[in-house]
């Protein structure tokens, strides 16, 4: 373990350390009159009533709202000469939210990706390839320094650049991937289509997150790279990446409890027990430019408390499912496009490139399903085409109780990119993109 003491803090003695971190993080808000203060006040409450971990439950939430309002820096509780770095989220859901972390806050930072690469399996032997992007997104700098900090020699190729991916995986013989899934996905495949050997290269484990991912997802990735696919969660807003990750025996996500306070929300914000799938909501016990309360992350998971046997004892997250905002109401039905995923993936023939296309017809909400076959089963044959995607629509019917229209794309059809990969276009509220306006086109045409 990366930090021994604190990964097998619980009970009791766990609960102290919270609470007196949390008390602090309280009492610098109130003093630096940070927007939170306002809320609180607003309840008629002050760090006072907050006299055990129980009252926690009083404060009021944190929503990305608050930082749209208070856009760019306003959410300090330092002042900006103390912060020595910004990121931003990319922001698909509305305007950039941006974080500000002091000198201390880059080496917590540090520390717990650090402690999440150490779970996983990273070792200071390892060469560690970081194929995230560096900039305001936090994956790339959040990685970088966390390896950095356990030793392993980091290779900062940043996002993109295919030549320069497998020129470094050829020459300087990485043993560790960092990016998002849907990327490491592509290497796969353009590594089949070059016949380079990846199951036969240095690589042998990935540190992936940053967007929802499947189980079958996880499987296609360590067989097509041969590895071990080990999934992190973490958000811009609460600090980037280190929040929580797996462990080598991928049993869920360990949660940093000595750093963040996570708890299950239902939709009207009440608190769910343990196992319970709901939002999550995060408190930063040790955050100190831009602390958050009770910070709705609008990501559905559970939390369980059950012993891992790697012996570490804190709370872990199950897989992050989506973001309560994507879920999808198809006819009353709710549906998450993760769901759709692991549906379609079920199906031999069927490729992890997909797009969950929404819109309305005559008043009803249309679910399609575009997505990419293997090469060689695509064929100019409408009928055998047309079979198979019955036997898609079938499965999805079977497997989620809605009716999608799945539509067979050729292989390629679907940009791949280095970033988080755009899974669903609802173009009952979103413009289509010409590439798409395209495709719906020629599908109207009853083209394949
Ligand atoms: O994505 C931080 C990060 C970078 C995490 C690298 C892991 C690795 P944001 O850009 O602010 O920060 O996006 C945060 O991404 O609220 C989730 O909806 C989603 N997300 C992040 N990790 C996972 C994951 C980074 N492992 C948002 N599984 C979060 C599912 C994830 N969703």
């Amino acid at each position: 373990m990366w930090d021994a003491e604190a990964e097998t803090l619980c009970g009791p003695r766990l609960e102290k350390l919270q609470f007196e971190r949390l008390k602090r993080t309280l009492d610098r808000i109130w003093a630096s009159h940070a927007p939170y203060r306002a809320k609180m006040e607003e309840k008629g409450l002050s760090t006072d009533d907050i006299k055990s971990l129980d009252d926690l439950e009083k404060l009021p939430f944190t929503t990305k709202e608050d930082f749209r309002k208070n856009y760019p820096l306003g959410m300090l509780a330092v002042s900006p000469r103390e912060v020595v770095r910004i990121h931003a989220s990319s922001g698909t859901t509305g305007t950039k939210t941006v974080v500000g972390y002091t000198k201390n806050d880059i080496e917590t930072w540090a520390q717990l990706v650090a402690r999440i690469a150490t779970a996983a399996g990273v070792t200071g032997d390892d060469i560690a390839q970081i194929s995230f992007t560096y900039g305001l997104f936090t994956g790339g700098f959040g990685l970088h320094y966390g390896l950095e900090k356990l030793g392993a020699m980091v290779i900062p190729v940043s996002g993109g650049q295919t030549e320069l991916q497998f020129s470094v995986i050829k020459e300087f013989r990485p043993t560790v991937l960092v990016s998002t899934p849907s990327y490491a996905l592509y290497l796969s495949e353009l590594g089949k289509e070059r016949s380079f050997d990846l199951p036969g290269s240095s690589l042998r484990l990935g540190l992936f997150g940053a967007e929802p991912w499947s189980e079958e997802v996880r499987a296609r990735i360590e067989s097509g790279l041969g590895i071990v696919a080990t999934d992190n969660y973490g958000l811009s807003e609460v600090i980037g990446p280190g929040v929580a990750g797996e462990c080598f025996l991928k049993n869920g996500l360990h949660i940093a409890e000595d750093h963040f306070i996570a708890e299950i929300v239902d939709g009207n914000g009440k608190r769910l027990p343990d196992g319970k799938q709901g939002e999550l909501v995060l408190t930063t016990l040790t955050r100190e430019a831009m602390p958050v309360i009770r910070f709705r992350t609008g990501d559905l998971t559970s939390i369980t408390r059950t012993e891992c046997e790697c012996g570490r004892k804190n709370a872990r997250l199950s897989r992050v499912l989506g973001r309560a905002d994507d879920m999808l109401i198809i006819k009353g039905v709710n549906v998450y496009p993760s769901q759709v995923e692991k549906a379609l993936l079920e199906v031999s023939g069927v490729e992890p490139h997909y797009l969950i296309v929404v819109d309305r017809e005559k008043g009803l909400d249309l679910l399609e399903v575009w997505v990419e076959v293997s090469e060689g089963l695509f064929s100019d044959d409408a009928m055998v085409m047309r079979a198979f995607e019955e036997k898609i629509e079938a499965h999805i019917k079977a497997r989620l109780n809605v009716r999608a229209r799945v539509r067979l794309k050729e292989p390629r059809t679907f940009e791949r990119t280095s970033g988080k990969a755009k899974r669903v276009i609802d173009l009952r509220t979103e413009e289509a993109p010409d590439w798409l306006r395209n495709e719906i086109r020629r599908g109207k045409k009853g083209e394949v």
